[in-house]
């Protein structure tokens, strides 16, 4: 009796197969965040690999087991790896299964998805799949990419035939940079694929290589929406906290304690902390894909809309918390000199994209301040080398990003550089340290 693939609604996921001895020959196309932790660990479970870029600097520097970015797990894996990388894509004849692992953003200013490097990599590989070639995508995409998209290109480029010589399947990556305790080797994943055969290879290969569970689902289209689902959640709860944050301000009431009270209950609260914003590939990206294809299917999304606008107005909010504590002091957002503490979107890493901080820089700018940045994980975009430098003749320093090195700003060194403003944008430094010593010190909501 055929097996049962699909679980039924109630049940859990039925054990599709057991580990079995992965006979797939891998191409992972995109060496990023996601597809070069992919492709290391398929390799450390002992599968061939070939990994597939576009940037022949990038592929040249994996191939001499240099990481492209900040990865401290996988700057000691990737050595040992012997892992190849090439730019020649017509090597994906060789693969019985590709996996795409490319960007999927929003334009800057529509905030419209940008498909773009998914069809580009799809169309780079579609000539070259074998017959019988499985394809997953591990992009995150809203509902219907795969089936409106992907698959046509793949079918137009390759000449194959859905279900029969090509499979397709859809496993959206989970990879949270910078996490000590998530890999993605031990993330669970859920996959959906376009057929039976597709979604018990996916899901066999994934079970493979993975130290964790890997939920079948119903069809593609389910395992898109649970991606573009779980980072929406987490918007509208920064968005949640960030409106009470705007809020409590006014009342004097410190959100974070109020949040860390709310967080004693046991069952039924999840927290989330406000922020001078949310930034990074997925958060602030994500729900954009849903609210763009709801949109297309006649639905509007206004609760995941109003959330994106909220936690997009934080920037501006953080620097008013500047202007405002200048003028307290005596002076003036305008001509004022600001040290901003901070450019990545989040702690001990170097990614930048969709960083709150560039907003800030933008705005601090436009109200007519001199800015002087300083990231100790973002060189090249520093005007100051360090905290010091940043701070030397500033009149107001801003924190953007909870960096674990800046823990050691304190009330002495804010005072050494003569600055008595502080707009502490994560909530990060003990804000009755500084207070005690008439440092103005505004934090988000505290
Ligand atoms: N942020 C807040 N308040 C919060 C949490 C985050 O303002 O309570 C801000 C952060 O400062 C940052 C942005 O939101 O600017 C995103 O932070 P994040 O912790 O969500 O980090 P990401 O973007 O790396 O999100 C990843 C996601 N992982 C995947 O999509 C596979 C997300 O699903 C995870 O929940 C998140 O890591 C995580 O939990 O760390």
């Amino acid at each position: 009796m055929a097996q049962n693939y699909f679980p039924s609604r109630g049940e859990t996921a039925v054990a599709v197969t057991e580990k079995a001895p992965a006979l797939e020959q891998v191409a992972v196309v995109g060496l990023g965040y996601v597809g070069l932790p992919l492709a290391v660990c398929a390799r450390e479970r002992g599968l061939m690999v070939l990994g597939f870029d576009i940037d022949e600097e990038r592929a040249d520097r994996i191939n001499r087991g240099i990481v492209p970015f900040e990865d401290e797990r996988l700057e000691a894996a990737l050595p040992k790896a012997d892992l190849l990388a090439t730019t020649d894509f017509s090597r994906v004849a060789e693969a019985t299964l590709v996996i795409i692992c490319v960007p999927t953003p929003v334009h800057h200013q529509s905030h419209m998805p940008d498909l773009s490097p998914l069809e580009h990599a799809t169309r780079a590989v579609a000539p070259h799949i074998a017959e019988g070639t499985l394809v997953i995508v591990e992009s995150t995409v809203n509902p219907g990419v795969c089936d409106e998209v992907v698959i046509p290109l793949l079918i137009e480029g390759s000449g194959l035939e859905l279900g029969e010589t090509l499979f397709v399947a859809h496993c959206p990556e989970r990879i949270n940079p910078g996490d000590p305790a998530w890999d993605v080797g031990n993330i669970p994943r859920v996959v959906g694929a376009s057929d039976a055969t597709g979604l018990l290879r996916a899901v066999n290969f994934y079970r493979t290589i993975l130290d964790a569970s890997v939920k079948p689902m119903r069809s593609i289209a389910e395992a898109e929406a649970v991606k573009v689902v779980e980072n929406s959640f987490r918007d509208i709860n920064i968005a949640f906290v960030n409106e009470l944050a705007m809020s409590f301000a006014r009342m004097n009431i410190d959100i974070v304690n109020v949040i860390d009270g709310a967080a004693t209950k046991p069952f039924a609260f999840m927290a989330h902390y406000p922020g001078c914003g949310v930034g990074g590939h997925c958060i602030p990206v994500d729900p954009y894909y849903l609210i763009e294809y709801g949109r297309q299917n006649g639905f509007s999304h206004e609760f995941l809309s109003l959330a994106r606008s909220i936690n997009s107005r934080m920037p501006l909010y953080t620097v008013d918390l500047m202007a405002d504590a200048l003028k307290a002091k005596g002076g003036n957002i305008r001509g004022a000199k600001v040290a901003l503490l901070g450019l990545a979107y989040k702690p001990d890493i170097d990614d930048c994209r969709e960083s709150p901080s560039m907003v800030i820089a933008e705005e601090l700018l436009r109200r007519g301040a001199t800015v002087v940045r300083h990231d100790p994980f973002v060189p090249d975009l520093s005007d100051a080398a360090t905290v010091e430098e940043a701070l030397d003749g500033a009149d107001g320093a801003m924190l953007a990003t909870a960096h674990s090195a800046f823990r050691r700003i304190t009330p002495e060194l804010l005072r050494a550089a003569g600055v008595d403003v502080l707009i502490d944008g994560r909530n990060f430094l003990e804000r009755d340290v500084f207070a005690r010593t008439g440092i103005l010190y505004k934090g988000i909501g505290r």
